[in-house]
């Protein structure tokens, strides 16, 4: 049975690309720094404990689960943007694609976004979810072009036994008549402040809880900039809390145009929202810039 892999923070882009590539997934060790992950149990923790099992089996009756996370916490930067998982989602998914203009034949790049996000807390007692893959939602053809990459950040130690996800290494290659087998699984066994990353196409699903203690995870998902996103972003985070966010993280969440054009608001860069009250200033404001031309 393959093995996941586990790297270190400061692991080398390529490598980390390389192994994601043949594997589907991979784990980055210390994804999280100690004050980060303890901001996040403060401002997500308390939510969690207040929430209700969830309803549909299929996301578990003993699991609770909280979304909206970049508007319950503004502490979502670092894990977003860490070199190694926005660094491989953008060279595998940010592929440039050639274009015809007429008759000028020209390369454009799309974007990145993120996609959905979640708290999910699995409660003794939780049985495994149904293997999946989390691209499915876009019911595209596999193998296929990556269109996602998921992160699952460890909030507490993920464990063989207290329901760590379980993947399939290698299956983001199968194509759509294979089914998966809970059999060729390994569990994504980690510490705490751990993240596994995984491909869209990566069959996973969370595991069983047989100990007497929570285990509780942060997932987030990057996906190509021209897809909807999972998680209406722009109903769940409210505009202050966006103006809470660096611009990289910002643009990441949806304001931003993914070539050649998918995106805009009153032909502008979306963006432009969040430094003018008024869509005259954004537009004079685009105009300085010359970033109307850049459609
Ligand atoms: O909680 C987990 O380990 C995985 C959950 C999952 O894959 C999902 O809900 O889509
Ligand atoms: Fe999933």
């Amino acid at each position: 049975m393959a093995e996941l892999q586990h790297v270190g923070p400061d692991a080398d882009l390529d490598h980390v690309t390389e192994i994601m590539e043949r594997d589907g997934a991979i784990i980055i060790e210390n994804f999280a720094d100690s004050e980060t992950l303890a901001g996040l149990w403060e401002d997500l923790g308390p939510d969690l404990q207040d929430s209700d099992y969830c309803e549909v089996g299929y996301d578990g009756h003993r699991t609770r689960r909280i979304s909206s996370l970049f508007a319950r916490t503004t502490r979502l930067t670092p894990i977003v943007t860490q070199p190694l998982y926005l660094g491989a989602s953008r060279r595998l998914i940010q592929k440039p694609v050639p274009i015809w203009i007429g008759r000028s034949q020209i390369e454009m790049t799309p974007s990145i976004q993120i996609s959905a996000s979640q708290a999910i807390q699995i409660d003794p007692g939780q049985g495994k979810q149904p293997l999946h893959r989390e691209d499915t939602l876009y019911l595209r053809p596999h193998p296929g072009p990556v269109i996602r990459m998921q992160l699952m950040l460890a909030m507490s130690d993920f464990t063989a036994e207290n329901g760590a996800t379980l993947v399939i290494p290698g299956s983001h290659l199968w194509d759509d008549t294979r089914a998966p087998r809970y059999a060729e699984c390994v569990p994504a066994a980690m510490p705490a402040g751990s993240g596994l990353i995984f491909q869209g196409g990566t069959y996973h699903s969370g595991g069983r809880n047989d100990t007497d203690k929570p285990r509780t995870g942060l997932t987030l998902s990057l996906d190509l900039g021209s897809l909807r996103q999972e998680e209406n972003q722009y109903l769940a985070v409210p505009k202050e809390k966006v103006l809470a966010y660096p611009e990289e993280v910002r643009r990441l969440l949806g304001y931003d145009r993914c070539a050649p054009g998918v995106g805009w608001f009153e032909l502008q860069d979306p963006h432009m929202v969040l430094e003018h009250d008024d869509i005259d200033a954004a537009r004079a404001a685009a105009d300085r810039l010359g970033l109307n031309a850049a459609a």
